[in-house]
């Protein structure tokens, strides 16, 4: 069976200067390009909104389809992704899961691809990350979050270490970037 790397919304709009910043958002860039080199299967997901989205209710606005905030970060090697998934893209729900993508069926693909390990990155730890995390186990996926490739928007101070116990309590590894 094979892994993948999966990295979760690197954008712009989640890293200092976007408009829903996350604290060293871009501290795990370097990171994840290290990644990449070690997984022959590289996956991302962005965030990818429209500007009329219910989304936006509860969030300020970003990652507009083809914007600026909706591009990955310049630095990260995104040259090296086989697969990029788009999600949040309907007015009606926040896609916060990257198995919510609405170009691919990622539970089909993985399936297809007799990928078991789900190796995942990206931001953020308390929304789209523990959600895509959540689902692959419901999926039938093995999860692997790697600690130090992720970071938090921690809307109340503590909300991305609780994200943490949940994704490890319902049964994800957690591991650093050093063990792979
Ligand atoms: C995200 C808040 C709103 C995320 C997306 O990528 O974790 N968080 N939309
Ligand atoms: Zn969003």
């Amino acid at each position: 069976m094979k892994k993948a790397l999966l990295i979760v919304d690197v954008q712009n709009d989640f890293c200092p200067g976007g408009s829903l910043a996350v604290k060293d958002g871009d501290k795990i860039v370097p990171v994840i390009n290290e990644l990449i080199e070690k997984f022959d299967l590289i996956i991302s997901s962005q965030d990818w909104h429209p500007a009329d989205t219910v989304h936006f209710e509860k969030w300020p606005p970003h990652c507009i389809a083809d914007t600026f905030g909706a591009a990955f970060h310049p630095n990260l090697h995104s040259e090296k992704i086989g697969l990029k998934l788009l999600k949040g893209t309907k007015n009606s729900d926040d896609g916060y899961s990257a198995f919510e993508a609405t170009n691919i069926d990622l539970s089909h693909y993985l399936h297809d691809q007799k990928v078991s390990s789900i190796y995942i990155c990206g931001l953020t730890t308390d929304y789209c990350v523990k959600q895509t995390t959540l689902d692959a186990l419901e999926q039938g996926f093995h999860p692997f979050v790697i600690t130090n490739a992720i970071a938090a928007v921690d809307v109340k101070p503590g909300d991305g270490n609780k994200a943490l116990q949940e994704m490890y309590t319902a049964g994800c590894t957690l591991l650093e970037s050093i063990e792979i």
